[in-house]
């Protein structure tokens, strides 16, 4: 076994690692994306901890995906959609949730699953905003306060929500533009914040977070007038890694976007208002 490999493309595969060379073995394929990003193909560091490391992640993950398709089954059965909400930290994931809750909050019943390392801040601030149920999962249990929700967090949380009640469950995961993309929890959709003053050449950094996500919600385009951040860049450094994903430009603060936003949501589960009437 040796280390698991990603492509900007989407394509993937394994380099069996040479203890001689210390780097992965030359097989029979072009990188292009070599040079675009800094994956340069140095793997030393995998060398002493490789094998182990990778059996460890596999079984870690493989299990997180069973209970995953759990959850997502329970969450079938009760009618609800899922939506898993990601964004590095601060970005703006609880204030488009408030502002959502306020708009959709009295025709969707709303339910929220709010992931935080060790407070419950972000579901103080959410209240009396239109959620139906509000559920925090503190992950700081975990090995200095976990950097992401797994399937088995979200599994207790939603335990402490009413989900017959719920059309649609919002789960704010833990800050962190790497970890959470890593672990489904049983959501039917992954949606991202991205905030302007985060810089264009994420896409590129970051990849895993912003291929996975369905919907890219770029925030706090109230301060570009501010910024010398470039929008161009950013959508075309973003289509190189995820070409499928919506994008709506948005201001969680203004709220601009925001209605599409909700449209998007409410056209995730076919929920009722119709996204012209949200
Ligand atoms: N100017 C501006 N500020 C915003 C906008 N959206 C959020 N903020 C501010 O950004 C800061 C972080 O916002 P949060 O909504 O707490 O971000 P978050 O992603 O939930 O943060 P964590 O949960 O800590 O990861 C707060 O001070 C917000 O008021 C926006 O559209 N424009
Ligand atoms: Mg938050």
């Amino acid at each position: 076994m040796g280390r698991f490999h990603l492509h900007a493309d989407g394509t993937d595969h394994v380099h069996e690692l040479d203890p001689d060379a210390g780097h992965h073995q030359d097989h029979d394929h072009p990188h292009p994306d070599a040079g675009k990003t800094p994956e340069v193909g140095d793997h030393s560091g995998y060398l002493e901890t490789g094998q182990t490391r990778i059996t460890i992640l596999e079984n870690l993950l493989s299990e997180n995906d069973r209970v995953a398709d759990d959850n997502g089954r329970r969450l079938a059965a009760a009618g609800v959609r899922a939506v898993n909400l990601m964004s590095s930290p601060g970005a703006g994931k609880t204030t488009l949730l408030r502002k959502t809750l306020e708009r959709m909050g009295d025709v969707v019943r709303i339910g929220v699953l709010e992931g935080d390392i060790a407070t419950s801040l972000d579901a103080d601030q959410l209240q009396g905003a239109g959620a139906t149920a509000i559920s925090v999962v503190n992950t700081s249990a975990g090995f200095g306060g976990e950097c992401h929700l797994d399937a088995v967090m979200v599994r207790s949380g939603m335990e402490r929500l009413p989900l017959p009640e719920l059309d649609l469950l919002i789960i704010e995961n833990v800050g962190n533009l790497v970890c959470p993309a890593e672990f489904r929890v049983g959501e039917d959709a992954r949606a991202m914040v991205f905030a302007v003053t985060e810089g264009e050449e994420k896409p590129l950094k970051y990849p895993v977070m912003f291929r996975a996500a369905d919907v890219v919600v770029v925030n706090k385009i109230d301060l570009l007038p501010h910024l010398d951040f470039d929008v161009d860049l950013f959508l075309s450094n973003l289509k190189a890694v995820n070409p499928r994903a919506h994008i709506i430009m948005a201001s969680a603060r203004s709220g601009e976007g925001v209605e599409e936003w909700c449209a998007w949501l409410a056209a995730q589960g076919e929920l009722e208002p119709t996204p012209s009437q949200v």
